[in-house]
């Protein structure tokens, strides 16, 4: 058997929740392989709306089996606060939820030093969400860090003290006033590892390998987006994993001729959320409004997400690098009612044209290109048949299938699970 992939093509909250919720009825194990309480991945169904940070979005399925890759960085304080957000659901989490033994744990420190680092940055801040993602990752590739199986060891706590007490003098060293109290912010750390122990830590890789030869279907869930990468997306705006789909055979240790399908969600427009580059970005009433009608503010950090339109020069370089073989295009119905609506096909950069990503792409040498289209006013959100959908959404579809030549299997028409029109 072998393994799909489900990534962001875009700058995150792409709606990856809702279509791994989607598409597990089909899968035996969904494994999340990168990123950590950054993510925030919506799941609405049966008037619920569920707010999934670090556990994959599959835990909703009762077959499932949901795994927390060596790729992804664990804060046990949030992992905590979100078991208990999921006891209403009478979840057996401990039969369905395992965790990877080399996945690296988040320190209250690690928090402080991401605010830190922001802080001394002033207006060139990342824009980060704060979770301790940088100063993790930096712990992790700088072989410093502590791991989810360092719990099982005797002198964990001292291992915890020199590297938090490593971490205090950095902090210092950054010379910046921020508020902190570590005493209380530790013993939240070790109650919540109390409850995190109650967990099955595995060798995750060993149990992938197991499953495959079992013929288990396995989905890998990315987080953040393909534009966030650490590698290819706006450096220094990224996040501090790699989020394409050569992360999920470091995150889960699968090998790559293992990998089938790739579906690559991306919206029918664009948002980003923090800071860095934009081109499709819109600062007038038409990006407002994809704003309020999207809803778009940050599912973790309840900040507003900044909105603009489709940029297909940056979709088609994502779609190269993960190699997608299937789109998923979500929140159409948010583009219901617009006039006219606009895709990138190409930037202006320093007198010419071109159409792929610059390396030093900022807003002020790149101007996007558009092509204009008819916009549709009818309500999709009830729709649940791709014929019925209105032809200029269709023209809209079919345009951005021949540009970046892969076919959009999925259109989403809404929130729920149920408004999820498939071709
Ligand atoms: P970090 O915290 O170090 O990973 O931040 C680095 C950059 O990555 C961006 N980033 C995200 N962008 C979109 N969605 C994310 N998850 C949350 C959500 C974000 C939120 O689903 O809504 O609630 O604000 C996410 N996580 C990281 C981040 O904005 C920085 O630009
Ligand atoms: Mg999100």
């Amino acid at each position: 058997m072998s393994v799909d992939l489900l990534l962001g093509l875009q700058w995150g909250d792409e709606g990856k929740g809702k279509i791994v919720d989607v598409l597990t009825q089909k899968y035996d194990i969904i494994a999340r392989f990168q990123g950590g309480p950054n993510a925030g991945h919506t799941l609405e169904f049966d008037g619920i709306k569920h707010v999934l940070r670090t556990i994959p979005s599959g835990i909703f399925h009762k077959n499932a089996v949901n795994i927390i890759g060596n790729g992804v960085v664990i804060d046990p304080v949030v992992f905590v606060k979100e078991l208990e957000g999921l006891e209403q659901f009478k979840i057996d989490i401990y039969n369905k939820l395992i965790i990877s033994r080399k996945a690296h744990l988040i320190l209250p420190t690690h928090r402080l030093l991401d605010a830190a680092s922001e802080a001394s940055k002033g207006k060139a801040k990342i824009g980060s969400t704060l979770k301790g993602i940088g100063p993790t990752y930096m712990d992790k590739t700088g072989r410093n860090g502590l791991r989810i199986g360092d719990l099982e060891l005797d002198d964990f706590k001292e291992r915890y003290r020199n590297l938090a007490d490593k971490h205090e003098a950095m902090i210092k060293f950054y010379d910046v006033s921020i508020q902190y109290n570590l005493a209380e912010m530790e013993n939240e750390f070790f109650e919540a590892i109390e409850t995190l122990k109650k967990l099955q830590f595995i060798d995750s890789e060993a149990y992938l390998f197991q499953a495959l030869k079992d013929g288990k279907s396995i989905l890998a869930e990315g987080a953040q987006g393909s534009l966030l990468d650490v590698d290819f997306g706006t450096y220094p705006f990224v996040t501090s994993s790699n989020t394409t789909a050569a992360g999920a055979c470091t995150g889960l240790g699968i090998a790559p001729n293992k990998i089938k399908d790739v579906y690559g969600i991306f919206k029918a427009y664009t948002t980003r959320v923090g800071s860095g580059p934009f081109p499709t970005e819109l600062f007038d009433e038409v990006g407002e409004t994809m704003a309020r009608i999207g809803n778009e503010f940050g599912s973790v950090t309840g900040r507003k997400r900044r909105c603009g339109w489709l940029d297909l020069v940056a979709l088609k370089y994502a779609v190269e690098i993960n190699g997608v073989t299937q789109l998923m295009m979500m929140k159409g119905d948010v583009l219901s009612g617009f006039e006219e609506l606009k895709v990138c096909t190409a930037y202006k950069y320093r007198g010419e044209i071109i159409d792929h990503l610059p390396y030093n792409i900022e807003e002020e040498n790149v101007s996007p290109v558009y092509k204009s289209f008819k916009g549709w006013h009818a309500d999709l959100t009830g729709l649940t048949e791709y014929s019925d959908l209105p032809t200029e959404l269709k023209d809209y579809v079919s345009f951005i299938e021949a540009e970046v030549g892969v076919p959009i299997k999925i259109i989403s028409v809404g929130p729920d699970r149920t408004q999820t029109i498939s071709r």
